[in-house]
């Protein structure tokens, strides 16, 4: 396959409601989306670093800077046979997992695209519907977040995900347990806690949690492991887990027993199959993170998805849980039992609507 052409554009929509975490709240989603076109086909990539540094180090700016400067005139008008030759292409530029992956991805589904196979088959996926959960903001209060989760479930979702912090953890737990006895239920803190508050998250041992997502630090390891061995509760790692190395490590000390990939925090879908493949031989449970990424980074996740070791439901829900208009047809559906049907499709397996897209745009940059 030889790189002709190579498009970056940034994007900003509009959120169906606004997103709070421990971190902050965000109204908009600003993604940068990369295009790569080949002879044969054209692929698509979304990059889910954020405009600001909270969730990690990556932004916007940074993996724009590090695609041009870097990433692009390493590849571009080039001749790459495999999506293993393509990586090990970009390979000498550490970190910025996030631009790695976007544009890893962009590659893969131009080649899945040019073999007439879809994403997930390429992969070795083994289902056709992946498990649907939905993540849940703070709220001004807990009436609201009632109201959202009756909301959701109503819709089908089968496993609902709130955000905590300090101030808004064990009485909302509590309320939540009290009205929603028996649904499948996960906190996530994204390192809201330290190691002093083990005492106080043991309280959250009582709620029949399904897991609970990085209380602690987000580059830490050992403290997880400390608090895991006073918790009853899985812990599930997110931020802690960059890469292979870490899952390594992490399931070592015992820091966590589930662990929730996401293809940008990693650095990309190949990177994602190795720690499924690690995970899977560890007899470790994973699931699919979310970034509330548009249709196509949606897409990308669903197809990870339907690898066997994603056992337990996945922050991928419908396209209509975050915009009104998606940039893909068809949008992605909840299905009547809480799944969405993973796409058959060559690549990622839906269509770009490029008039959405140029609609969305706040800048454009083209590489020949
Ligand atoms: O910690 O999982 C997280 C969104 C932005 C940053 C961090 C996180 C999230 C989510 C979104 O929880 C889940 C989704 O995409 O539906
Ligand atoms: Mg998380």
């Amino acid at each position: 396959m030889f790189i002709e052409r190579i498009e970056l554009r940034e994007i900003q929509m509009e959120y169906v409601s606004p997103f709070e975490t421990s971190l902050g709240r965000e109204y908009y989603k600003d993604a940068i989306i990369v295009k790569i076109e080949t002879q044969e086909a054209e692929g698509y990539g979304e990059c889910v670093a954020e405009k600001s540094p909270w969730y990690s180090y990556e932004t916007i700016e940074t993996a724009w800077h590090v695609l041009s400067q870097f990433m692009i005139p390493m590849i571009l008008r080039k001749e790459v046979e495999r999506p293993e030759v393509f990586l090990s292409m970009l390979s000498r530029i550490r970190g910025h997992s996030m631009a790695h992956a976007a544009i890893e991805e962009a590659f893969i589904d131009a080649y899945a695209k040019t073999r007439k196979t879809s994403l997930s088959k390429l992969l070795g996926g083994s289902k056709d519907r992946i498990e649907s959960g939905v993540s849940i903001g703070i709220q001004e209060n807990v009436d609201k977040l009632l109201k959202n989760i009756e909301n959701y479930l109503e819709e089908g979702y089968r496993r609902i995900k709130i955000k905590i912090k300090p101030q808004w953890d064990l009485e909302v737990v509590k309320k939540v347990r009290e009205a929603y006895p028996d649904i499948n239920l996960i906190v996530d803190a994204n390192g809201a806690y330290t190691i002093r508050d083990a005492e106080h998250l043991q309280e959250l041992d009582k709620y029949n949690l399904l897991m609970i997502e990085q209380p602690l630090d987000y580059d830490d390891l050992v403290y997880h492991a400390e608090l895991q061995s006073k918790m009853k509760t899985p812990i599930c790692l997110d931020e802690s887990i960059p890469n292979l190395h870490a899952a390594q490590a992490a399931l070592k000390l015992g820091s966590c027993k589930i662990i929730n990939i996401k293809v940008g925090r990693v650095g990309g879908i190949q990177k994602t199959k190795k720690i499924h493949d690690y995970c899977q031989e560890k007899e470790v449970p994973v699931w699919c993170g979310g970034m509330l990424e548009t249709g196509i980074g949606r897409a990308i996740n669903v197809a990870v998805a339907s690898l066997p070791n994603y056992k337990l439901p996945n922050d991928i829900s419908a396209s209509n849980r975050y915009y009104a208009e998606d940039v893909v047809d068809p949008p992605f559906q909840l299905n009547r039992d809480g799944t969405i049907t993973v796409p058959q499709k060559p690549g990622i397996g839906v269509e770009i609507l490029e008039e959405r897209l140029k609609k969305a745009t706040k800048r454009k940059k083209i590489f020949t």
